[in-house]
């Protein structure tokens, strides 16, 4: 929902207490005075590899030369190399890295953000990375939520055996991390080359009885039949989907998965977009995240999704915002607390430097919060 120029907003104890029609405001001592420019729930971005080692500059000149994403990983690259980045670096490390970026994603507008594990590939360093995610939920002002990905490559040391690997997290990680209680979603890289249809239906299985959620990132790149498998295993959300086919949206549809859609990663990897307005007209509720990681989207500025939403995805300005809020909520099981200016709600808002929302996707590549408050406070 936006908000019309005469309308205050009260806050109480970090939540939304009252919408006002008049400028005088039942609730609050200190007041922000928006200037009559646009207010929105804040950003929640659904997905993201928020914890890891390094970064994957040297990528840019292979890609120059012409070797694909699916490529890098196979020749060791890719995930691979920031695998290896994040085993090597300490808790602290990772830690000061991950809550510069969170810094920066707030200044952008995101109050919520999910982070995956998934650069690890091994319990300890799977585990480093979660606990690390555990520890800036307690110390940043963000509120994370947090996804364990032990499924997102086959490591160097179980290179030719994915089975094994496939073992590895079925008998011995999936049921370690569930014992943590750290995440309550799993998620795992259904594509060509790293699990493939029935490997990623073990392991969401295994993951479902151990307690978690499920999610899924499907047909990215080729259309292995993620999204049907997603909606079968009735996922939380279907993350990617650029490849999905017809059959794969009719089974998130039915199943009510929610389709978490990247568009900054479309336009990094130089590929096709989402099919989201055929999604939209499927009644499938669809999500827009921002995937910041070292490889296929290293931004974080959901402001850069949310306009190619508009360019790319050809949706329209009130079903982006719900993309980027509520739906995104939903994604990541905040949909009663978070996504909507809604009395009750978590006092998350964004004062825009935008008169409207047309406004806020029209511009790009400028960084257009101008406020944001979270939890009730001025950050
Ligand atoms: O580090 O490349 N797609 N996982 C699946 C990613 C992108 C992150 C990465
Ligand atoms: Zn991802």
């Amino acid at each position: 929902m936006t908000i019309t120029p005469s309308v205050s907003i009260g806050i109480k104890d970090g939540k939304i207490a009252c919408i006002c029609t008049d400028d005088q405001c039942c609730e609050g001592k200190q007041v922000v005075d928006a200037g009559g420019q646009l207010v929105t729930a804040g950003l929640v971005d659904s997905h993201t590899h928020l914890v890891f080692g390094g970064f994957r500059q040297h990528e840019l000149e292979l890609k120059l030369r012409g070797a694909e994403y699916l490529e890098i990983l196979a020749a060791g690259g890719g995930i691979l190399s920031t695998v290896k980045a994040t085993r090597a670096a300490s808790a602290d490390e990772l830690q000061n890295k991950a809550a510069d970026f969170l810094d920066q994603m707030l200044a952008h507008g995101t109050t919520t953000v999910e982070a995956k594990s998934g650069y690890g590939l091994d319990y300890e360093t799977e585990l480093k990375q979660l606990e690390v995610v555990a520890e800036l939920q307690k110390s940043h002002k963000m509120d994370i939520v947090s996804t364990f990905m032990g499924a997102h490559a086959v490591p160097p040391e179980f290179k030719g055996n994915t089975e094994g690997f496939v073992d590895l997290l079925i008998n011995d990680m999936i049921p370690k991390i569930a014992k943590t209680g750290l995440s309550p979603y799993c998620d795992i890289f259904c594509e060509q080359g790293v699990f493939n249809v029935e490997q990623s239906r073990r392991i969401m299985e295994a993951a479902r009885n151990h307690g978690f959620k499920l999610k899924i990132h499907a047909d990215e790149i080729v259309d292995l039949g993620g999204a049907k498998l997603a909606g079968e295993m009735q996922a939380v959300s279907a993350e990617h989907l650029i490849a999905a086919s017809d059959k794969g949206l009719e089974a998130l549809a039915a199943n009510g998965t929610i389709a978490v859609l990247l568009p900054a990663t479309s336009f990094y990897l130089n590929k096709p977009f989402a099919r989201a307005r055929n999604m939209v007209d499927f009644d499938i509720p669809v999500a827009i995240a921002s995937d910041f990681n070292p490889g296929s989207s290293p931004g974080y500025n959901m402001q850069l999704a949310m306009s190619l939403g508009y360019l790319k995805y050809r949706l329209y300005p009130a079903e982006i915002l719900t993309a980027v809020t509520l739906n995104a909520a939903c994604a990541i099981g905040l949909g009663d607390t978070k996504g909507t200016v809604e009395i009750g709600k978590d006092a998350d808002l964004v004062i825009w430097n935008c008169p409207d929302l047309d406004f806020l996707f029209y511009r790009f590549g400028n960084n257009q919060a101008n406020k944001v408050v979270k939890n009730g406070v001025l950050v």
